[in-house]
């Protein structure tokens, strides 16, 4: 399911923190020859960190590559891009994950999109909803943002253009109630799937926290294995502070898997490795765009080559 249609243009989507990384790369090489020294191997170390990839895989990825460099013949800076590829790759393998399959449970799938201010989540709820329905199956969406003005609005616009009907009650309402309308009304029109937009909050705002956990046990008293997805959607421009969202996120309302957006605008799109390092879920989705069909399952052999690789070998 949702395979990648379109791989090489994952290539041109990544260009920011590709040109960054290999940018950098160039600077620390001779022309084409490498001189294997500290110096090269510390700012290697620099650029990594720069783009976001965090002090703990970037130290990790240098002393693979030194490593490896030890051992075997690598002269050319061309030949060592290819070992960071593989490296990364492998590093990056731990976060590839898919959702749960929307005909395997009973109907429907509900999937609760949660996150901070302005990351994604409805954009992220919409590309979702558009990939269900070009597979076939039947989607609800759940209108849960009743805090921002123009939030339903928003998600009504998406369920317009996408011919998918949103259940929502009025600015103000509470979430939770909408979150239990919207699942009875996901069963009793026998939808495949449903997925719940909410409002963005701060992950160190403890009561907006404790409102997430009040939407999932109402989803859960209704349908005890729901929500059967719990997405975190975070800004690939953030950084570390992605990192610390997923784990606030995580530990408040547990989560299934976290979604990268935005990594066609930002130079950092390295903290997808440092969450495939520190986090404890998956990551189903990367956003690239702001089209509904720039969402992409994650690969990592992709990911790793459309940060830092060659567009003639991809
Ligand atoms: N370039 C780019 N823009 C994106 C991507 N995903 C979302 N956006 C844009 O980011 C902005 C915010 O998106 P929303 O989906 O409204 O974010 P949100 O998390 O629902 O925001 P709140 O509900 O206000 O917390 C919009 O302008 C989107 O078009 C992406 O992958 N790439
Ligand atoms: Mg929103």
């Amino acid at each position: 399911m949702f395979s990648d249609s379109q791989p090489s243009g994952l290539f041109a989507r990544l260009e920011k923190t590709r040109t960054a990384l290999s940018d950098g790369l160039a600077s620390l090489f001779n022309g084409n020859r490498v001189r294997f020294d500290d110096v090269v191997y510390d700012d290697l170390e620099d650029q990594l960190i720069m783009a976001d990839l965090g002090v703990e895989a970037s130290a990790e990825v240098v002393s693979v590559l030194r490593e490896k460099v030890r051992t075997t013949q690598i002269d050319s800076s061309e030949a060592l891009k290819e070992v960071l590829i593989e490296q990364l790759a492998l590093m990056l393998r731990t976060a590839e994950c898919k959702l749960a399959p929307a005909s395997s449970s009973p109907k429907p799938l509900v999937i609760l999109v949660v996150g901070v201010n302005g990351v994604g989540k409805t954009t992220t709820t919409a590309k979702l909803a558009a990939k269900f329905q070009s597979g076939g199956q039947t989607v609800l969406l759940g209108a849960c943002d009743t805090f921002r003005a123009a939030a339903i609005e928003q998600l009504q616009s998406w369920g317009d253009r996408l011919g998918i009907p949103v259940i929502a009650q009025t600015h103000g309402a509470d979430a939770a109630a909408v979150a239990h309308d919207a699942l009875a009304a996901a069963k009793s029109r026998g939808v495949d799937v449903l997925i719940i937009d909410s409002a963005g909050r701060q992950h160190v705002n403890a009561d907006l926290m404790a409102q997430l956990g009040k939407i999932r046990r109402v989803l859960a008293k209704a349908d005890c294995g729901a929500p059967h997805e719990t997405l975190l959607v975070v800004d690939g421009g953030t950084g570390q502070n992605a990192l610390s969202q997923a784990a606030a996120f995580e530990k408040e309302i547990g989560l299934t898997g976290v979604c990268v957006t935005k990594l066609d605008g930002t130079a950092r799109g390295g903290v997808v490795v440092a969450l495939a390092k520190q986090s404890p879920v998956g990551i189903p989705f990367i956003g690239v765009g702001e089209g509904v069909e720039d969402l992409r399952p994650f690969s990592s052999a992709d990911f790793a080559r459309a940060l830092v690789g060659s567009p003639s070998s991809e």
